[in-house]
């Protein structure tokens, strides 16, 4: 009998093992279930670095579920697949290469150093989210979360597919009616952005790098004599003693508060840039040569902060300083002491960090990366494993660890830290930019789809480097790169050692005048633009959103990689846009600053929504000049002649909006036979904006007709329907 029945028994683990199921499945939130596979180890997979707390089981799985991830494994790989509906369009999988609709492509998550994007076909980039977002015809979608750190594909068909190198993973999946609620729920489960500073929105001027101190000096000033509104300068690697984390060339830039005070002073803020790899020192082994010990390698090597092989050795890779120690950053112990040394460094001035190289990248290594096998002892919850386990996560901690680094050194601030690696989730902690991307017609047309499904997958403060990194842009592409930066949620320009000047008056007047208005442009958008950073740090709303957002059941606009939306309420259409789709509707063009959007040569067209209140401020020439005295209110109304709007106010960039110090102010416009009654109230918070004076611009088809706003609580304008003719 025994053996007559053994080879069904094989048979049936055979098939069990290759098809898998879900062992245990259960709501752990309204519309948000998770699934166990058959051989779920806790020890192996737990805590989820994705999930701010662990879930608890809310409720049974409803018997009409349709999202059901189906476990298996395959050529040793752990597996899940999902077959969706027929018509639905993917997005997500985080920092990505190609078009926006994700539908047929294969994203390999193991974080890299990928210059010019040219390594590995492009598959895979500096960031790792797994995580897919559906979009069926109908509009009502859902979100994946395959909550799991190792190496994997996420094939994204019909059926989606992800095969990962670790042990067997759960996954979550969010099933609501828009996708828009299912961001939101992406946030609540792996938390909101933080609401950024508003000088942090403002325009940012980098390159690899300014050097000496005199010459961060003198861009900065090149800024405020040429009327080019600009809010930060970057120092890149060169500002250290060779390469050394936390220290200063003591030629170059012998003053860094010297520095640092001069930019304040005219208005700007400085970030500075700190790279995982810790300078290793000789010295420190030797003896009779104590006093010459490099402080952050002592410290590290003293508190054992560093990862190690398997023989417990610390592992040195080859980094800009040469050989290098990378710390633990899995180790709540190790992020402690990094955080510690941000307290002198931050000391001196510094408003912002920049962390780069944190894939980690390591020259000459695997891949470009540390072994698989080093160990990271981690601790507080998190088990000791391989760098194959932690590889994915190990930028995402580095920069927890700077976090609270910054806002133990300045408590009453909030932070900026920029980030070239993370994963799903860790937008918590940082924004970040696309990495080392080219000076090429190609790279600027995909930063749109990059920062869009970036924001798709929680990360929402995003953008390339404007102009591009690698190579030298020509004065035409600079332009349209620089115009289109306008409206990424992070406006920075860059650009590689070695390339020509790339400021915005390096090329020519014309390149100057593209850069001023569009610089203009966006510090006229500020209220804006803070205001959907506001809405999105409550919401997970991204502020560069697809175009299908404003129509979810218009199918043309599923793949639209050109015209994108600005906030909910802008729609950007790039001058090199080729027959883009766009939403149906009367979107009105406007001028933000004069400019003629619909025929500039380079400005985006930007059409406001019907139905939509923009607020715009003053031109200044950094935020520390920003203020509400003056708002211009655009008014666009729909169909049925109305339209609404809010801007949000609060301190700039402190905590007080946590404790009620912020304001929100709601206007609403309302057409009665041809009345239009304007309203302005202060809808939420105790933030006082009492002074300010309102100018009211009512978009029409061909203009603005601006008026002041008398009174300041509601307006009427008599002949509305003259002035929606144009008369
Ligand atoms: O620190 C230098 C560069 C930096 O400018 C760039 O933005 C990073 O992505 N860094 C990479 C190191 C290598 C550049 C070739």
């Amino acid at each position: 009998m025994k053996f007559i029945y053994m080879p069904l028994l094989t048979a049936l683990l055979l098939f069990i093992s290759t098809i898998g199921f879900a062992q245990s499945s259960f709501l752990i939130d309204k519309d948000v279930a998770m699934f166990y596979p058959s051989n779920f180890d806790s020890i192996k997979n737990l805590p989820s670095f994705i999930l701010l707390e662990e879930p608890t089981k809310m409720g049974d799985l409803p018997e009409n579920w349709s999202v059901i991830p189906e476990f298996y494994k395959e050529d040793g790989k752990s597996c899940a697949k999902i077959v969706c509906e027929n018509g639905t369009s993917l997005y997500g999988t985080g920092e990505v290469t190609g078009p926006l609709l994700r539908n047929g492509q294969t994203t390999e998550l193991w974080n890299c150093d990928n210059p010019a994007y040219g390594l590995f076909d492009g598959k895979r980039l500096y960031q790792s989210h797994p995580w897919v977002m559906g979009v069926r015809k109908d509009g009502t979608s859902f979100g994946l979360i395959f909550d799991n750190t190792y190496r994997q594909t996420i094939t994204t068909n019909q059926t989606i597919t992800v095969k990962s190198d670790g042990p067997e993973f759960r996954v979550i999946v969010i099933e609501k009616t828009t996708p828009a609620e299912v961001l939101q729920e992406l946030a609540e489960l792996s938390g909101n952005m933080p609401l950024p500073p508003m000088w942090s929105l403002g325009y940012h001027q980098c390159r690899f790098s300014y050097e000496p101190d005199s010459r961060v000096k003198e861009v900065a000033d090149g800024f405020r004599s040429r009327d080019l509104p600009c809010d930060v300068m970057w120092m890149d690697i060169d500002y250290m003693d060779k390469y050394k984390v936390f220290t200063f060339d003591p030629v170059k830039f012998p003053d860094p508060k010297g520095l640092n005070d001069y930019l304040h002073d005219k208005g700007f803020k400085a970030i500075y840039m700190i790279d995982p790899g810790v300078a290793y020192d000789s010295t420190y082994h030797d003896q009779n040569l104590k006093e010459s010990f490099y402080f952050v390698y002592k410290q590290g090597a003293d508190g054992k902060h560093f990862v190690t092989t398997k023989s417990g050795e610390e592992f040195h890779g080859n980094v800009w300083p040469g050989a290098c120690a990378f710390p633990d950053f899995l180790s709540p112990d190790t992020r402690e002491w990094w955080a510690s040394l941000y307290k002198d460094f931050m000391a001196t001035g510094i408003d912002g960090v920049w962390n780069d190289m944190n894939e980690p990248s390591v020259f000459g290594g695997p891949e470009g990366t540390m072994p698989v096998e080093m160990i990271h002892k981690a601790g507080g919850g998190v088990p000791e494993d391989t760098h194959a386990r932690y590889h994915n996560v190990y930028g995402m901690h580095m920069i927890k660890g700077t976090r609270e680094g910054i806002m133990d050194a300045n408590p009453d601030k909030r932070p900026f830290v920029l980030s070239r690696s993370n994963f799903l989730g860790g937008h918590r902690y940082a924004a970040t930019w696309t990495g080392d991307n080219m000076a090429s017609w190609e790279h600027l047309k995909m930063s749109i789809p990059m920062s869009i499904n970036l924001g798709l997958s929680g990360q929402l403060f995003s953008g390339p480097d404007v102009g591009g990194f690698c190579e030298s842009a020509t004065p035409e592409l600079f332009a349209h790169w620089f115009a289109l930066g306008t409206f990424y949620p992070f406006y920075r320009g860059h650009t590689i050692k070695g390339s020509v000047d790339h400021e915005p008056w390096s090329f020519c007047p014309e390149v100057e005048n593209v850069a001023r208005k569009s610089l203009h442009r966006r510090y006229r958008l500020l209220p804006y633009l803070y205001t959907a950073n506001y809405v999105g740090s409550k919401t997970g709303m991204p502020i560069m959103q697809p175009a299908f957002f404003a129509d979810l059941e218009d199918q043309s606009l599923r793949d639209e990689d050109e015209a994108f939306l600005f906030g909910s309420d802008l729609l950007i259409i790039p001058k090199w846009a080729d027959n883009p789709s766009l939403p149906k509707g009367n979107w009105r063009s406007i001028s933000i600053c004069g400019e003629d959007s619909k025929n500039d040569q380079y400005l985006p067209d930007v059409r406001m929504k019907p139905g939509s209140i923009v607020p715009l401020s003053k031109i200044i020439q950094s935020t520390d000049e920003y203020s509400t005295d003056s708002i211009t209110v655009l008014i666009s109304t729909d169909l049925e002649g109305k339209a609404l709007g809010q801007m949000y106010n609060d301190d700039l960039d402190d905590y007080q909006y946590l404790e009620d110090g912020y304001s929100i102010t709601t206007f609403k416009a309302n057409t009665k036979k041809d009345r239009l009654n304007i309203s302005i109230e202060k809808t939420e918070g105790s933030y006082s904006i009492k002074n300010t004076v309102y100018r009211i611009g009512i978009v029409t088809d061909n203009s603005i007709v601006y008026n002041d706003w008398s009174d300041k609580t509601s307006y009427t304008f008599k002949n509305i329907s003259e002035i929606m003719e144009g008369n």
